[in-house]
């Protein structure tokens, strides 16, 4: 199997706007991957279980406020305290599977057009975490993405943010990224990944080097 190389764990990360199906198609990932017998875990950021994820999931559920520097740093303080664990598991040739990730960060904040909050500034700040080997970015437009049981109203589940966080990722994608029709129903959406992800769990089992943020 994929797992039986000398190398790594592939680092596959989903990114998209709210509600356009990352969650689902995680999970059906995670399964497939555990069928095939590759050694695989699952992950989301924000990881809201930590002390500073605490700070992030009440500002996002509107019971704090901070301004756009302060919880930017949160997020992106949120997935440097995470750095040691994932870099353990890849090297131990665990795949993650990460539900949102840096290209969250970069776009989410990008989206709010503060002038010293902009891509580049985002970017820097991600310096020193893996990158991924491979996004699977869904892509959807925020007035279908709406329309599938409307927003769960936490902060940014607005249509009129969700196009500008749209635009950002559009502007983020390199030869990296996955780009899938988010419209399409799940089942053939998760075989339409499939290809990509067997080559790259197999490429780090053979011992390509892990990428890092930002190159
Ligand atoms: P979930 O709905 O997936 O829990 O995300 N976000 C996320 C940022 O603004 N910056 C980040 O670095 C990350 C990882 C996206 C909650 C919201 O948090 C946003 C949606
Ligand atoms: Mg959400």
């Amino acid at each position: 199997s994929a797992t039986a190389g000398p190398g790594r764990g592939a680092l596959i990360v989903f990114e998209g706007i709210d509600r356009c199906g990352k969650s689902t198609q995680c999970s059906l990932l995670l399964e497939s991957l555990r069928k095939q017998g590759v050694r695989a875990e699952l992950w989301r950021f924000p990881d809201r279980t930590t002390l500073i994820g605490g700070l992030i999931n009440e500002y996002l559920q509107k019971q704090a406020s901070l301004n756009d520097a302060a919880v930017h740093m949160l997020f992106v303080a949120n997935r440097h305290e995470k750095r040691e664990e994932m870099l353990r598991l890849l090297a131990g040739g665990t795949t993650l599977v990460l539900d949102r990730y840096s290209y969250s960060g970069v776009a989410y904040t990008a989206a709010k057009a503060v002038p010293h909050l902009g891509a580049g500034f985002c970017r820097s700040v991600e310096a020193g975490l893996p990158a991924a080997d491979l996004v699977v970015y869904l892509d959807l437009d925020p007035e279908q993405s709406a329309a599938r049981g409307g927003f769960g109203g936490e902060r940014y589940e607005k249509v009129e943010f969700q196009k500008k966080v749209r635009s950002q990722y559009a502007a983020l994608a390199d030869e990296r990224w996955l780009r899938l029709d988010a419209s399409q129903p799940a089942e053939q959406l998760h075989g339409q990944l499939a290809a990509a992800v067997r080559r790259v769990v197999e490429r780090a089992a053979a011992g390509e080097p892990l990428g890092q943020l930002w190159d």
